[in-house]
């Protein structure tokens, strides 16, 4: 089949053993060191095994990792742009020689390749981070992977797939290399452009990628990335469902959709020269290259990190040894006078152009606002309001932080009834005597001690959060540090809001209801917040509430009124 000849004019690899071999390597693997995989290397596994990655044969070796990072090719001289390497921990490099087999398995334990250890090495992270990302600060995803997740060692040599990844989702959705090029086969469809996405489509992606397959004389393939995104992204689940909506509109027999294990990198235009080697290897002819091609978004200073047409220029450079040709993302715009989404070059001057940006519609679905019929399909709308419920129908906590005896529990429960009052959704509150006999009865009170009790309560919130409870946490929380890593951690899942009881040290210690402040300046209790221990004051609190100036009463009410300006109540 001449169509599917490789970019890099070898063979489509697959790298999974035949079965009675594989069940041999599972034998003698019970032996070899493990390697339990992190989500994205498992991601590149699967891509490695199934061909995705053709020619690579496994993870890279020093030589070609050094090749691609400087010049994106490989040691053969072939075209590969991203470094596919396995980072490990150094206790695990430290137990493994070079010619050693190591086990590949993924979370449960499941074997899913060996691989055969040709190189061991320290990488140069800064200096890979500059010359594959173009920059070393860690505000892109893949700098902060590199920097902050991936382990300091990296291993290269040849895998071999024992078995593939279970995935239980979408099943007849996923295809490996050669099982989408034989349904291109049996449909005939000799010419295939390719459309890559991490978002919802809506009505003007639709129109852009029917036009362009039109253009290109060719049938279309919609194949979003279904491994690792961007974060904050949403989630693939929502999304699969949308484009199988979305899948309706276009006329019969014309487009299929596949999805795409890929883990992401956010590599801009280097990740764009990937994105085409892969798409080829699936058998596509033409692939879709729009403006700012897996942009990594703003850096530290909000500049972008990549012109917004860095990967069409790049790929106009490489697109011949690429063999697979580049169909250039066109703005479509939806002319209101005309009642259809034109090329924005194809407006005239008198025409009413409407845009809904990208932040605007999540603000809108954020807050149960009309989304216009001439963006979005009403199934796809109705999908992402499914997943993305107003905030009034969204989880959230209120955490408060405060000196013990500050009066934490008491508005806590105050807000607790009024919410209970409410009924909008069910309520749980996790105040520090409470979680300490139940969640946390074997910690002390060191700082270790103190830093783990808050992270169980932050997780036991997030999940209520997650799933749009409303939980109301009352520790001492002494600690910034602490206090920041459970916002971060709920914020993305729901509302949160910090209430600062910042009843002053002296008037706590007079009201003493549990006597502990006598104990403590007796010495008869160490490390006590506020006398021997520290409090670092928040200074970022929704609310500061000074019980010695408001009744618990007034304080609860003054939370819901906050919690009613940003939307969670009505
Ligand atoms: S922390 O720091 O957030 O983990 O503390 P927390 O779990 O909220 O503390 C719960 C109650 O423990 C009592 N207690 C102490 N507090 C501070 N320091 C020391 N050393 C200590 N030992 C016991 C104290 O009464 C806390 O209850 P509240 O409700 O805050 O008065």
């Amino acid at each position: 089949m001449g169509a599917f000849k490789q970019a890099h004019g070898g063979e489509l690899k697959d790298l999974y053993l035949a079965e009675h071999k594989a069940d041999e390597e599972k034998l003698r693997a019970s032996d070899y060191p493990s390697w339990d995989l992190s989500p994205r290397q498992l991601c590149d596994l699967d891509l490695l095994l199934n061909g995705a990655f053709s020619p690579l044969e496994g993870f890279l070796g020093q030589a070609d990792y050094e090749k691609v990072c400087a010049e994106m090719r490989l040691q053969s001289g072939i075209l590969w742009p991203m470094p596919v390497t396995l980072d490990v921990s150094e206790d695990f490099a430290g137990s493994i020689s070079q010619g050693d087999t190591i086990a590949l398995r993924d979370a449960e334990g499941v074997l899913i390749a060996t691989m055969e250890v040709s190189d061991i090495w320290v990488a140069d992270k800064e200096s890979e981070a500059q010359r594959v990302f173009g920059t070393t600060d860690d505000s892109h995803p893949a700098v902060d992977y590199l920097m902050h997740k991936a382990g300091p060692v990296y291993l290269g040599g040849k895998v071999r797939g024992i078995e593939p990844p279970t995935f239980y989702d979408f099943k007849l959705l996923r295809d490996t290399p050669s099982e989408l090029r034989g349904r291109f086969r049996k449909l005939g469809w000799r010419k295939v452009v390719a459309f890559q996405t991490r978002n919802p489509l809506h009505r003007g992606h639709q129109e852009l990628t029917f036009r362009a397959a039109r253009e290109a004389d060719a049938n279309l393939l919609i194949q979003p990335v279904v491994g690792m995104t961007k974060p904050g992204d949403i989630d693939h689940f929502t999304r699969v469902r949308c484009y199988e909506h979305v899948l309706e509109q276009y006329p019969d027999q014309t487009t299929t959709l596949s999805l795409l294990n890929l883990a992401m990198r956010m590599g801009g235009p280097r990740e764009t020269l990937w994105h085409a080697i892969i798409r080829k290897n699936y058998g596509c002819t033409h692939f879709i290259v729009g403006r700012d091609h897996a942009g990594p978004g703003n850096d530290r200073n909000g500049e972008p990190f990549y012109g917004p047409y860095d990967a069409q220029e790049l790929y106009l450079e490489y697109e011949k040894e690429l063999d697979i040709t580049m169909v250039p993302f066109k703005m479509m715009v939806y002319v209101e006078n005309k009642a259809e989404y034109l090329l924005v070059d194809e407006t005239d001057p008198g025409d009413t152009v409407l845009d809904l940006s990208g932040t605007e519609f999540r603000r809108r679905l954020n807050e149960g606002l009309d989304i216009p019929e001439w963006f979005s399909f009403p199934k796809v709308v109705e999908e992402l309001r499914r997943a993305h419920p107003p905030r009034h129908e969204q989880g959230f906590t209120v955490f408060f932080t405060g000196l013990s005896g500050s009066g934490k529990s008491t508005v806590a429960n105050a807000l607790m009834v009024k919410l209970l009052e409410d009924g909008s959704r069910p309520v749980t509150l996790l105040d520090g005597d409470i979680v300490r006999k139940n969640l946390s009865s074997e910690l002390t009170f060191s700082k270790e001690h103190r830093d783990l009790n808050i992270q169980r309560i932050g997780f036991v919130a997030s999940e209520i959060t997650k799933n749009r409870g409303i939980a109301i946490c009352a520790p001492i929380a002494p600690y910034t540090h602490t206090r920041r890593l459970v916002r971060e951690m709920i914020s993305p899942l729901g509302g949160f809001l910090e209430v600062h009881v910042s009843t002053s040290i002296e008037v706590c210690e007079s009201r003493d209801r549990k006597g502990l402040y006598a104990k403590a300046r007796a010495g008869l209790i160490k490390g006590f917040t506020g006398i021997d221990d520290p409090y670092e004051v928040p200074e970022k609190a929704e609310i500061v509430i000074d019980t010695a100036e408001l009744s618990p009463d007034l304080a609860a009410h003054r939370i819901l009124i906050t919690l009613e300006k940003m939307g969670y109540l009505r």
